[in-house]
């Protein structure tokens, strides 16, 4: 299976989204075009839904959870569900991973790593579901006091476009080991393998309006699903603004929710790190996926005497990075759309304009087509921390290096930002690791390493203006589920 296959999947293909079980168009019948980043060539459609198409949508999912046979459904059928979607996955392991890749533009390796990835966590959270069970609380006498994690109802999930398979599955999973119903929006960038995975969890027997995707833009059929009155639970990944948005709409009726906003990440190096060891992380930490990560490595605060060193090293590396087609499998594919190419290309002009010096620039593949949205690799020296570059999320193949003078130097830089989604630290010194790791702040801390996404079992969330709640791992179990205390009188 080669990238011919890739670069053609879903040719033509006219998506429908789907609703209480079944494949259906938008009521309006309006589609948006689906663009490959590659070459920005349309190649298929999906439905442009409202307001009414995601009204019908969580009715189903309403109507599921409150008299389906979801709902009384033992834990322990739920979690099989979930894992044999998993094992649907693997079974259409290539054609996921090249509609994912062809419709986000990532390289095929990266896509198949995705869809690796999307297996473990239907896997996880398959076999989790039978396991959250709550406490019995010494209480007065003549009483039993015993709680019991509860489903929030209807979950509304709306997705990013950076990663859909992978983001998808870490909602769907956790929302539906603990027995939520599901509303899916994907973004209107990259919805094609969430209806795919849909169409699988049909398949795979979930009940009808248990799992719902709706498709359209986010002003429309997003901000429709966040302000409907019949969702119990909001969960997003996507840009602080929108995230804000889609709180405020929550709160008209004071639901929960979790939310996953991006990220402005640093990695320490001390001068006793391994260096060698360090270099071809750093530099992946921020190429992989063309820089679209919310857990992106886009900072680098290196000590002193060890900054010409490692500047150098990554300036080596950065100027021999390549970006290209999807299916040519480079070091990194086109940006998603038109926009962000624009928004990246703006925030390195904006940089070098405010003095920010480029130590090296990697190339675009000299045969990559002219319509595509590629963006080169940029590495940006001693930048200056009060510079936008080194502040805002760029969300692209951009790096930025700084130097700090000692321990709590590098400290006071690493929280210098209003986010706090990721950190990594270099050192060989053990009591600097533990000294420096509780006092980053940042949801995930990796020393001597950088999982940049990884680890389906690591709970997952940001502090600061990278949001608030927490995915991934058996955390986001407690997140999907509401506690419940029952007391008994025997009296
Ligand atoms: O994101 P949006 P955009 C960051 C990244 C990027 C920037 C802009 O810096 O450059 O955001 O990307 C839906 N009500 N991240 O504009 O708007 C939309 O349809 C409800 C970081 O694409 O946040 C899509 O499904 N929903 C990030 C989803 O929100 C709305 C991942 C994300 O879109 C809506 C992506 C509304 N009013 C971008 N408006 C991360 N944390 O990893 C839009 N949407």
């Amino acid at each position: 299976m080669g990238s011919h296959f890739s670069t053609t999947v879903a040719q033509g293909r006219a998506f429908m989204q789907l609703i209480d079980g079944k494949s259906v168009d938008a009521l309006s019948g309006e589609r948006i075009d689906v663009a490959s980043p590659s070459d920005g060539e349309v190649f298929a459609s999906i439905p442009a839904s409202g307001e009414a198409d995601v009204d019908r949508a969580v009715r189903s999912a309403h109507k599921a959870f409150h008299e389906g046979p979801w709902s009384r459904m033992p834990a322990v059928e739920r979690g099989r569900l979930i894992t044999r979607l998993g094992t649907l996955v693997e079974e259409n392991f290539e054609e996921l991973a090249a509609l994912e890749s062809r419709d986000t533009g990532k390289p095929v390796r990266q896509g198949r790593a995705d869809v690796t990835a999307t297996m473990r966590y239907y896997e996880f959270y398959g076999g989790a579901a039978d396991k959250v069970h709550g406490d019995t609380i010494p209480f007065l006498d003549g009483y039993t006091a015993l709680t019991t994690r509860e489903p929030h109802g209807v979950v509304a999930g709306i997705i990013p476009w950076n990663y859909p398979l992978q983001i998808l599955a870490r909602v769907a999973g956790a929302a539906l080991a603990m027995g939520n119903t599901l509303v899916v929006k994907p973004a209107e960038d990259a919805s094609l393998t969430t209806i795919r995975i849909a169409e699988l969890a049909l398949e795979a027997g979930f009940p009808e309006g248990v799992f719902n995707v709706v498709t359209g833009y986010g002003r429309d059929a997003g901000a429709a699903l966040s302000a409907h009155p019949l969702v119990d639970y909001v969960t997003f990944t996507g840009s602080p603004g929108t995230g804000t948005a889609i709180q405020q709409a929550a709160a008209t009726n004071n639901r929960g929710v979790t939310m996953e906003l991006g990220g402005k990440s640093p990695q320490i190096v001390f001068a006793d790190a391994d260096i060698e060891a360090a270099l071809p992380v750093l530099v992946n930490a921020i190429i992989q996926n063309g820089g679209q990560t919310c857990s992106a490595g886009s900072r680098i605060l290196i000590e002193k005497p060890v900054y010409d060193r490692v500047a150098d090293a990554l300036a080596e590396r950065f100027a021999k990075l390549v970006a290209g087609p999807h299916d040519a499998d480079l070091d990194l594919g086109p940006l998603v759309n038109r926009n962000q190419q624009t928004k990246v290309a703006a925030m390195v002009e904006a940089a070098e304009k405010a003095g920010a010096k480029v130590l090296a620039r990697g190339s675009i593949a000299a045969d990559a087509p002219e319509a595509g949205y590629y963006h080169a690799p940029v590495l940006f020296g001693a930048v200056d921390p009060e510079m936008d570059i080194a502040r805002e999320e760029v969300f692209g193949p951009v790096l930025s290096l700084f130097s700090f003078e000692d321990e709590a130097d590098a400290i006071r830089l690493a929280n210098s930002t209003d986010y706090g989604l990721v950190a990594g630290i270099w050192t060989a010194n053990g009591a600097r690791q533990h000294r420096v790791a509780k006092r980053v702040r940042a949801g995930q801390v990796f020393v001597n390493g950088y999982g940049a996404g990884g680890g389906i079992e690591l709970p997952f969330g940001g502090f600061g203006k990278s949001g608030h709640g927490r995915e991934k791992g058996f955390e986001a179990l407690f997140d999907m589920s509401a506690t419940k205390t029952v007391v008994f009188n025997h009296g």
